[in-house]
């Protein structure tokens, strides 16, 4: 067991296999509307997107739970629906509503995606990663991340919200090598813009495919198997030392074989994914991250605690990274967030 000194950086340690006295703490969507200092620079900023592109207020959106909460790990405040923006599909964000890419992605477009250059676009995200990095002890982790190609794939193929999963399988069989030459735009797009974030500061970088489940064996391979394991092959062999975190969202037991590829040094597991089996399964191939339902921190009291122990009592022994099971909810209150911290470093 290591223990915690002032300057040592608590997630690299434990993504570095090193099992901690208390595991670090961070919370996926832990910038955000339950923080009325977000409020307030949102209601500054303008729209979403003009928030996400403006590299003084990200980096303070960013910066704001390190503050409040002394998380272990910053995570770069964007969205994973700025590539599809950056390939010049037109987003926007309607209050209430959820995202807009307008219109939807058709077979037309993918040639002109091909040639786009994402970085004019996306520079100013990387300046905030950069001004983050600059501020933060070296005693904390900064996350940079990108969506899963599947995951951001069914928000353009939608757009919008993303649109029925049966329809989204009957496009599959429909229409497979359409959706597949999306997906290695998208990978290849994901791959460049990780990059240059690991370049300009970041010392982690997260996948999310949050959407990932519910599909069948085979599609889940093609959609999410195959071009995460070649996207993190890629950076691995591009950037060796950036540590890469997989959250395929709702893949139950099929965790495992993300955990297995020799290129992802970490998994998060959401909250309907069975602690002790996660433990079993993924520890010995890659450190497990996550899985407490969010609910129970809009809970707070004795039920959070409690979950809370349990979880950390369950990977007691192997490197565990503790968060939730997926995003904070904007109904959280902020409390109830700082008396979770305690309790997992407690
Ligand atoms: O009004 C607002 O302030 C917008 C709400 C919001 C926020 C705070 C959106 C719109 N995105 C974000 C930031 C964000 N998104 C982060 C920042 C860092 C942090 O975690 O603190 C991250 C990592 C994301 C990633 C993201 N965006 C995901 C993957 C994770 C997940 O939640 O599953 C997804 C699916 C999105 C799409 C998205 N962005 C925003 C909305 C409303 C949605 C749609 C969600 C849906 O379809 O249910």
């Amino acid at each position: 067991m290591v223990g915690h000194t002032a300057t040592e950086n608590s997630l690299l340690s434990t993504l570095s296999g090193a099992e901690q006295v208390a595991p670090p703490v961070w919370l996926m969507r832990q910038a955000g509307r339950y923080l009325p200092e977000y409020r307030a620079v949102r209601a500054k900023a303008g729209s979403f997107l003009d928030l996400c592109f403006n590299p003084d207020l990200a980096a303070e959106v960013t910066l704001q739970p390190i503050r409040r909460f002394d998380f272990d790990a910053a995570i770069l405040f964007a969205d994973i629906l700025l590539i599809p923006h950056a390939l010049g599909q037109n987003l926007s964000f309607i209050d209430g509503e959820g995202p807009r890419l307008d219109p939807p992605v058709a077979e037309g477009d993918l040639d002109r995606f091909r040639r786009r250059n994402i970085h004019q676009t996306l520079a100013p995200v990387y300046e905030t990663v950069a001004r983050v990095k600059a501020a933060l002890p070296p005693s904390r982790a900064l996350i940079g991340f990108a969506g899963a190609p599947w995951t951001v794939a069914t928000y353009m193929l939608a757009g919008g919200p993303r649109s029925d999963p049966a329809a989204l399988r009957r496009r599959w069989y429909d229409d497979r090598n359409f959706i597949a030459a999306l997906i290695d735009i998208l990978a290849d797009a994901t791959v460049e813009y990780l990059i240059a974030q690991i370049d300009a500061g970041a010392d982690v970088v997260q996948l999310f495919d949050s959407w990932a489940g519910g599909l069948p064996e085979d599609i889940l391979r093609e959609v999410s198997l195959k071009p995460l394991q070649a996207i993190a092959n890629r950076l691995k062999a591009a950037r060796p030392q950036t540590p890469i975190i997989l959250f395929p969202k709702g893949v139950g037991g099929m965790a495992a074989e993300y955990a297995k590829f020799a290129s992802c040094d970490a998994v998060g597991i959401d909250f309907s994914t069975p602690w002790k089996s996660a433990c079993e399964l993924i520890s010995p191939h890659a450190v497990v991250q996550g899985g407490l339902d969010p609910m129970l921190v809009v809970k707070g009291g004795r039920a959070m605690e409690e979950g809370a122990l349990k979880l950390c009592e369950t990977f007691r022994g192997v490197p565990y990274i503790f968060n939730l099971g997926h995003g904070l909810t904007p109904e959280t209150p902020p409390e109830h967030v700082a008396r979770l911290v305690e309790i997992v470093r407690g």
